[in-house]
């Protein structure tokens, strides 16, 4: 996968060097390369934006300069490229996001900086017909889009086949699928460290018993720190344990998804 990043502060994604995502690129799996934004503007202050039209705080990122970097990065393209907007104001970028990107060829991440970037930018490239997309990556405010692209990047590039040293960490994990639960906690060894025990299922032996606990209390957490994940969840695809500890801890079950009992 070759992926463009373009910034005013390009040096910002010299952290993706490290750790798997540098091994990844290492090894020729992935490709970054982030480009400064002022290195396709022609005046002398390398300008990148202006004030809003309509009035109103803060500068927003022009168009133009924009238009030239993202052509020329687009001309080098052979394959399918997928153009990608961080953007506050944008839909929740989800796991089922990253699963679908992490198939793409080619990404090219526009980080917008101040206000955002003129809305004719990702329109044009969506009339030209190419895949563009505008996301969110949660309910906060960032200073710019960099952030949210590395963090974007990272969630999908994992989930690149050859990426990650043990591809079932991948399986198990929280958002994955169709039945996305929060993951159960995770305990190493001692069993007894500072007066708190590991839960003695988990030293059972017994894999049955610590599937279920583990099944348990994921649910548990889920249905704690968001409902709303119980909510999405497959009747039909639940089994007999998760249904009995649904419909203890208040949800109805009869409908195709969980409702709460009120
Ligand atoms: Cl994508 N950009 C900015 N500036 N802030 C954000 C964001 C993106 N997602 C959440 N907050």
């Amino acid at each position: 996968m070759k992926i463009d990043i373009v910034s005013v502060f390009p040096e910002f994604f010299d952290v993706l060097r490290l750790s798997l995502l540098g091994k990844a690129q290492d090894k020729g799996l992935i490709s970054i390369a982030a480009h400064d934004l002022r290195d396709w503007t022609h005046d002398v202050h390398h300008c990148v934006d202006d004030t809003p039209v309509g009035g109103g705080a803060g500068m927003v990122m022009k168009p133009e300069v924009w238009g030239e970097c993202l052509d020329d990065l687009l001309r080098a393209d052979a394959g399918r490229p997928t153009l990608i907007f961080p953007n506050p104001s944008a839909p929740l970028f989800t796991q089922s996001d990253a699963t679908e990107l992490s198939g793409a060829d080619h990404l090219i991440f526009g980080c917008g900086r101040y206000e955002g970037y003129d809305a004719r930018i990702p329109e044009h490239y969506r009339a030209c017909g190419i895949d563009v997309r505008e996301y969110s990556i949660g309910d906060y405010v960032l200073n710019g889009g960099e952030v949210a692209a590395a963090a974007m990047l990272e969630a999908i590039t994992r989930l690149i086949p050859g990426f990650m040293g043990n591809p079932e960490s991948i399986v198990e994990e929280s958002y994955t699928g169709r039945n996305a639960l929060l993951e159960h906690r995770q305990y190493t060894k001692p069993a007894q460290w500072r007066g708190l025990d590991v839960p003695t299922i988990l030293l059972s032996g017994d894999h049955g018993k610590v599937d279920r606990y583990r099944r348990d209390e994921a649910m548990r957490r889920t249905d704690r720190i968001r409902p709303d994940l119980i909510g999405r969840l497959v009747c039909s695809e639940l089994d007999k344990a998760d249904l009995a500890l649904l419909g203890s801890l208040g949800w109805d079950l009869s409908g195709e998804h969980p409702t709460r009992i009120e």
